[in-house]
């Protein structure tokens, strides 16, 4: 039946198997997701509630009674000293979706904050800001993940998805077999970069000067489409007055890439019948992303390659849930349904569905980091579910220090993370093979992950513990923990609303492989996406749309918007000081925090540490050796980990995986200025000098 075991454990009874006929992956998974069913053996994760004895300071076990007691009381007494808004709820992106509606339904129904947001905003924020400037809709990508391998040319900047997405790396393979160009953009020679025609190697956070400047390439050989732009966009005279600044000489200074390199990319971009621009952390996580996403946004625009087959710009999403997790209500900003908070028509329609009046919902609150640097100021008390911050956050020990100086926080988690650690009280949850739940790809696909297992016992799920919660705040009803009942009150919250989900159920998703939002519940006729009415053809359920943008796109006026936007430089230039840049990513075998990867034997045995990666010249001027342990020190900290020495980064610069905590944490060292659209730190540049550390 095309199932191939691949992975299991002595453990629970639980296999975990490759479905060739998938049509995302083909079935292939990378080594985390073969190695999962680790985590669900007791050694491994939490299996009782812990709380901290007034005493000793210590966590202890405790029941769940005792434990969601506590909770309910740290949360409402910080609420009844300080107002409504001392209470904070920090939520996750590889929360499901039925997870992420009911967090943001309790912040607004049963805590009446506004102060809530998540871990997306570090992770797809820009991305999501500049699609919905340029596009009028944030979905990912606008196309299903297996056109990339059909179009012509593919630019893939600041992606590894070799190691971050390896299932995804097939379509790069066949895009090849295919005759199809792959230009890579990344100041580190990846086993991505590897697989390009052409590799981009630009100083970290220089991507918005480079997209100006192959835009100004392309203006100057007259390879625009006219067409195109006049029928299809509105912006472009705004914005082509910008580009015209960026001469590529000037590009080249800031960059660090030889204008022989830009005409040899403009070439493959334009010369291809069809073509792509993916993004991913490179460009986006910079305090200018959103204008980065932007201006490559602008390129496609101004060359005709959006809203047509094969063809456009997508945001390639990061976590289990990157996509559905920012859709629902969990943002600071937002209503389920991809609705604004501040938009009285949304407020209106939400409230009905949640039964309450709409003046009794909060307005917009902080974005992520701003929320979590008021923690101990005037947010007292704070949920976290699905995120572990003193590990992930920029200016990490300043976030520590924040999250120490807080009244009460609670933590939900698999594991014993860091922040958890920390805690009052955390509550031990069920994991991916032990519940149901709705999970949205980057495609904006609908896929159900069903219950494979029971949890063991000391364990609930994340909807049972908010249901305790509501429960004990006041809120008997209104907060299910079956799933399907949470998605079918989420299917009318978001009906009508951009990301419209009325139309999906359960049986549709299991049925057809996932189902494309939109999909609204009103049928279609039988034609091909017209409206009911419209021909002759009987109507039938809307088939979901797995193609945004070919025939309109989501604004006003259906016209795609250029924005006008011109290089600045990183929030924090390299000095003598701090002579290099640092940033910051990932690696194959380890997982964001790290909190359930680092528990797993054979992805540690992989990649048990942090490290250092730095170029021969800057490893030899500072006479350090492969392996030696090295200080990385900026205006925030310093961390020590041994050097890997190595060709394939830029000299100017080093790279840190951020996987880790204790001494080796990279973000003991990033920057956390914003991004002043999206609010995303820029984790990708920051300036640091190195120093050689004797050996132990
Ligand atoms: N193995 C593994 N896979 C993961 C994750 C994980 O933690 N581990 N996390 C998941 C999540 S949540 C996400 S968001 C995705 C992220 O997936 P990616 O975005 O692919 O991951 P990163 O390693 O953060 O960044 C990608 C590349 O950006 C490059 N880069 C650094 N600075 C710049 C710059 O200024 N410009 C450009 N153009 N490139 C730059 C880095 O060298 C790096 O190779 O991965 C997902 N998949
Ligand atoms: N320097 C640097 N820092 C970065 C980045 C970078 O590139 N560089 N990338 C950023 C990005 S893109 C991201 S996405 C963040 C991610 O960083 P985090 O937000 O810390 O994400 P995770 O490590 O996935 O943390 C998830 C926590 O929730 C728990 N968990 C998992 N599933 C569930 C669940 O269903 N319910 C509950 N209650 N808990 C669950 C896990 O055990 C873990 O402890 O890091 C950001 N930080
Ligand atoms: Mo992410």
């Amino acid at each position: 039946m095309g199932l191939r075991p691949v992975g299991r454990t002595a453990g629970p009874a639980v296999e975990v198997v490759e479905r060739t006929a998938f049509p995302v992956n083909r079935g292939a998974l990378c080594g985390k997701g073969r190695t999962a069913p680790e985590l669900l053996t007791p050694g491994a994760r939490l299996s009782s509630p812990l709380v901290r004895d007034a005493a000793t300071g210590e966590l202890v076990p405790a029941g769940w009674d005792e434990a969601l007691d506590r909770v309910a009381e740290g949360l409402r007494r910080a609420g009844a000293a300080y107002g409504r808004d001392a209470v904070g709820v920090f939520g996750g992106g590889g929360l499901t979706n039925e997870k992420a509606y009911t967090l943001g339904k309790f912040a607004r129904v049963v805590l009446g904050t506004s102060q809530i947001d998540y871990n997306g905003r570090f992770c797809m924020s820009s991305a999501a800001a500049a699609h919905g400037r340029a596009f009028g809709l944030d979905r990912g990508l606008p196309f299903p993940l297996a056109d990339v391998a059909r179009t012509g040319c593919v630019i893939l900047v600041g992606s590894n998805l070799a190691e971050t997405m390896p299932p995804a790396l097939r379509y790069l393979t066949e895009l090849k077999e295919n005759g199809g160009r792959l230009i890579v953009v990344d100041p580190r020679r990846t086993r991505t970069a590897e697989q390009a025609d052409l590799h981009l190697a630009p100083r970290p956070g220089t991507d918005l000067a480079l997209a100006l400047g192959l835009l100004h390439l392309v203006v100057a050989q007259g390879r625009t489409d006219e067409e195109f732009i006049a029928e299809r966009t509105s912006g472009w005279p705004e914005a082509r007055a910008a580009v015209m600044a960026h001469w590529p000489e000037m590009v080249e200074r800031i960059t660090g890439i030889p204008v022989p390199q830009l005409r040899a990319a403009v070439r493959m971009f334009c010369d291809a019948p069809s073509s792509m621009v993916l993004t991913a952390r490179g460009p986006e996580q910079q305090a200018k992303g959103t204008d980065t996403v932007g201006a490559w946004i602008n390129l496609c625009l101004a060359t005709g390659r959006a809203g047509r087959e094969l063809s456009g710009y997508g945001c390639l999403t990061g976590q289990g849930n990157g996509q559905g997790g920012r859709e629902h209500g969990q943002k600071a900003d937002q209503l389920p349904g991809y609705r604004k908070l501040d938009d009285p028509a949304a407020r209106r329609h939400v409230a009905q569905v949640w039964g309450v009046e709409p003046d009794s919902l909060p307005g917009p609150g902080r974005s992520a980091y701003e929320l979590l640097e008021a923690l101990g100021g005037d947010i007292r008390a704070l949920l976290l579910m699905g995120s572990n911050p003193v590990v992930s956050a920029p200016r990490a020990a300043h976030v520590e220090g924040r999250i120490r100086s807080l009244d009460f926080l609670a933590v939900a988690d698999v594991v014993l993370s860091e922040t958890a650690q920390l805690a009052d009280v955390v509550l031990p949850v069920a994991q991916w093979a032990e519940e149901t739940g709705t999970t949205t790809n980057l495609e904006g696909r609908v896929l159900l992950r069903r219950r494979a297992l029971d949890p063991p016992p000391g364990v609930r799920t994340d909807l049972e513990v908010l249901g305790g919660l509501a429960a004990r705040l006041g809120h008997a009803k209104g907060f299910p923990s079956d799933p399907e009942e949470v998605f079918d009150e989420l299917r009318r919250a978001s009906a009508g609303g951009p990301a419209d989900y009325s139309g999906i159920s359960y049986g549709r998703i299991a049925a057809e492989d996932g189902v494309f939002w939109p999909c609204p519940a009103e049928p279609v006729s039988g034609g091909r996406g017209e409206p009911a009415g419209a021909a002759e053809a009987p109507p039938v359920p809307h088939p979901g749309t797995p193609r945004l943008f070919l025939d309109r796109f989501a604004t006003p006026d259906g016209r795609a918007r250029f924005v006008p936007v011109a290089h600045r430089p990183a929030a924090e230039e390299t000095d003598a000081a701090y002579p290099v840049v640092l940033t910051t990513g990932r690696v194959l075998a380890q997982y964001q925090s790290g909190a359930q990867t680092r528990r797993v034997a054979e992805l540690n045995a992989a990649e048990p540490g942090p490290y250092v990666q730095l170029h021969p010249q800057l490893a030899d001027r500072l006479g350090v050796a492969d392996g030696e342990p090295v200080a990385v020190v900026s205006r925030r900290g310093r961390a020590v980990a041994p050097a890997r020495v190595s060709g394939a980064i830029r000299p100017d610069t080093v790279f840190m995986p951020f996987h880790w905590a204790g001494e080796g944490r990279a973000n003991s060292l990033t920057n956390p200025a914003l991004d002043p659209v999206s609010r995303m730190p820029e984790f990708k540049v920051c300036a640091v000098r190195l120093e050689r550390v004797a050996p132990a």
